[in-house]
């Protein structure tokens, strides 16, 4: 005998006479939402226990979630025409400011209140570190699938290896596997999700962390000198303890890429997400109603603003949606690094930037990660939460 859940007690099918129809109808309802739901999470677990590799392996057409891709009309201009800046920061070491490192800076303002991102190269990790992170991403995805999932990720958890955690209804599913490691403050990692093959793969991220620690204080200070600010401004805001997180994506091929996306359209979440792409292109950035195609530089860094830097900038650098394409020739790797205020701190606009001409855009918010993350679940950007009321613009 089936069983319905009225508010305040259960009931058997056979009782209905004895309540009040409008609490039967409801219990229907919330029956028919609770099965729905339920079904629906089984279903998606199901579905990602299944890696995408996996299936491409087996050679199966992508199934309904995966399914995404509604976009024909939107325009997509190739790499070639793409003439997103590249920052050197070799020029922008010297301590004596030259005029090549004024124009290098007020470059690097420019694009990050256009594109809101940009190519930096003379970065300071060496071109022989990035070519070992790439090589043992490789290696690591081109292991059997047990293998990998013996660092599997919890559905409904962040880090391990897997796909993200299950979006809500309606949302398609990126083709595309991930390891997700939490990098920075060390006593955060969870070692045991930390990959022993290939055997060098730790020590790799080690490195290749204390490197992406520098690049953020090079990035951060520059970005800060862009705008005439206090050089450690963005550096106080974001606290000793931010956090880097990093994620190995592994875009498989696909017979039909015309259908599904390797990730699909979003703003990051972060302060900024540092970029190493592999010689394959795929990720492609939104303006002006067009989806751009970065081009790949074997050994620079893309560095891409996330919703915290606009907030901090108050509006001034933009943080670009951005979504990857996959192609059926050839798979492709990414390895992407979030670098992010540390919990519980409060980050917002910078003094500097707010004045009569350009009043507070944004509040000062809270982990604001945790916000965005509910948000890009349901297939939304969240940077609107932040924003002052128009009408509050002056004390909010
Ligand atoms: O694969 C890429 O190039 C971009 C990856 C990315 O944006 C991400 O992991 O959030």
């Amino acid at each position: 005998m089936e069983r319905w859940h009225l508010p305040g007690r259960w009931i058997s099918s056979m009782d209905y006479r004895h309540v009040n129809v409008s609490d039967f109808a409801r219990a229907l309802v919330d029956h028919c939402i609770l099965t729905w739901a339920f079904e629906y999470e089984t279903v998606m677990e199901a579905l990602l226990s299944k890696r995408v590799q996996e299936m491409v392996q087996n050679g199966d057409e992508p199934p309904p979630p995966y399914v995404c891709r509604d976009d024909n009309s939107s325009q997509t201009v190739p790499s070639a025409l793409c003439s997103l800046p590249i920052i050197d920061f070799g020029l922008l070491a010297s301590s004596t400011p030259t005029t090549k490192q004024k124009e290098e800076l007020q470059k690097l303002r420019t694009t990050l209140s256009s594109w809101g991102c940009f190519q930096a190269i003379n970065h300071g990790t060496s071109s022989s570190l990035l070519d070992q992170v790439r090589q043992v991403a490789r290696e690591f995805f081109k292991q059997p699938s047990e293998q990998k999932k013996i660092i599997s990720k919890g559905v409904e958890e962040f880090e391990g290896y897997g796909a993200d955690p299950i979006p809500e209804e309606g949302q398609s599913l990126d083709w595309s596997d991930r390891l997700c490691l939490d990098v920075y403050p060390e006593d955060r990692r969870k070692s045991s999700l930390w990959p022993e093959n290939p055997s060098s793969f730790r020590d790799v991220l080690e490195e290749y962390t204390t490197k992406m620690r520098e690049a953020t204080n090079l990035i951060s200070r520059a970005m800060a000198n862009s705008l005439d600010l206090e050089e450690n401004c963005f550096l106080k805001q974001f606290g000793e303890q931010a956090l880097l997180q990093v994620r190995f994506n592994y875009y498989s091929c696909c017979a039909r890429p015309d259908l599904v996306l390797g990730l699909k359209p979003h703003a990051d979440g972060s302060g900024y997400t540092i970029i190493l792409q592999d010689d394959v292109e795929g990720l492609q950035v939104h303006r002006s109603g067009k989806w751009f195609t970065i081009p790949t530089i074997s050994h620079a860094l893309l560095v891409l603003m996330g919703d915290q830097m606009e907030i901090m900038t108050n509006g001034i650098f933009k943080s670009p949606v951005h979504r990857v394409l996959v192609n059926s020739k050839r798979e492709r790797i990414s390895i992407a690094m979030f670098y992010t205020p540390q919990p519980n701190r409060e980050i917002g606009p910078e003094q500097g930037l707010v004045n009569e001409e350009q009043p507070k855009m944004f509040k000062k918010v809270k982990d604001y990660a945790d916000t965005h993350w509910r948000y890009y679940q349901r297939g939304m950007r969240s940077i609107h939460v932040a924003k002052c009321e128009s009408e509050l613009l002056l004390d909010c």
